[in-house]
């Protein structure tokens, strides 16, 4: 039977990680590891164009059209189209360069400024895909420790509407990379009450 690791975040925040495919969440909004284009592409970017239907790809389109091409590190949000989702916040992970160009700060900036765009539409929830370890390049390992810290420092330390943080990770290596770091969150926040647990799905 599937399950989930699920992590109680100071009072008011869970955090989730599981094996699946981002694109049948029911989370308020899903996170979109895209490309600066918006217009599309391979790995978690292509299977969400598809499940979204083309509507997604017109929003992205009139979204190019006011602002031009999306910076890594940036986010911006579209609606779900036929998605489950209400909202597709899109960022742009880094490539990996071997950490020379700031990889870590742009992997940062890509989940900070997605919590924000959650925030803004007042979601309660979101999931996450492992941003930058595909396509993109970047060590697992390294990606899950700061994906994880940056989001749990949002929830314990920024005032957040969102209430349930899901990482939706697409393979078993993926996900071991991601329960590893989350192991080790308790001693990184030790003033919060982090607490653990295994849920069936
Ligand atoms: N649900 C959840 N995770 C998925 C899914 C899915 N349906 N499909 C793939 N993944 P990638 P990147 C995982 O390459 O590294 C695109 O072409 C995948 O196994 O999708 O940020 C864009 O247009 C991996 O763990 O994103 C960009 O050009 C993770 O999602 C470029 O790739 C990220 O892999 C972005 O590269």
């Amino acid at each position: 039977m599937a399950s989930a690791l699920r992590y109680q975040i100071g009072k008011k925040a869970v955090l989730e990680l599981l094996i699946g495919d981002i694109t049948d969440e029911t989370t308020d909004a899903i996170v979109n590891a895209a490309n600066s284009s918006l217009l599309g592409g391979g790995g978690v970017d292509g299977a969400i164009h598809e499940a979204a239907g083309p509507g997604l790809l017109a929003e992205c389109k009139a979204i190019r059209a006011q602002r031009g091409s999306l910076p890594p590190g940036q986010a911006v949000t579209t609606s779900g189209c036929d998605l489950r989702a209400k909202y597709v916040i899109h960022t742009v992970g880094p490539v990996w360069h071997g950490g020379t160009v700031n990889e870590p700060q742009i992997l940062e900036s890509c989940y900070s400024h997605c919590m924000e765009e959650a925030e803004r539409k007042e979601c309660t929830s979101v999931s996450f895909p492992s941003v930058s370890t595909g396509a993109f390049g970047y060590p697992v390992q390294d990606a899950a420790n700061i994906a994880l810290r940056t989001v749990v420092e949002q929830l314990l330390h920024q005032p957040v509407s969102v209430t349930l943080v899901r990482f939706v990770l697409f393979d078993q290596r993926t996900y071991k990379a991601y329960a590893r770091t989350a192991e080790g969150l308790r001693k990184d926040f030790p003033n919060f009450e982090i607490s653990s647990e295994t849920v069936p799905l």
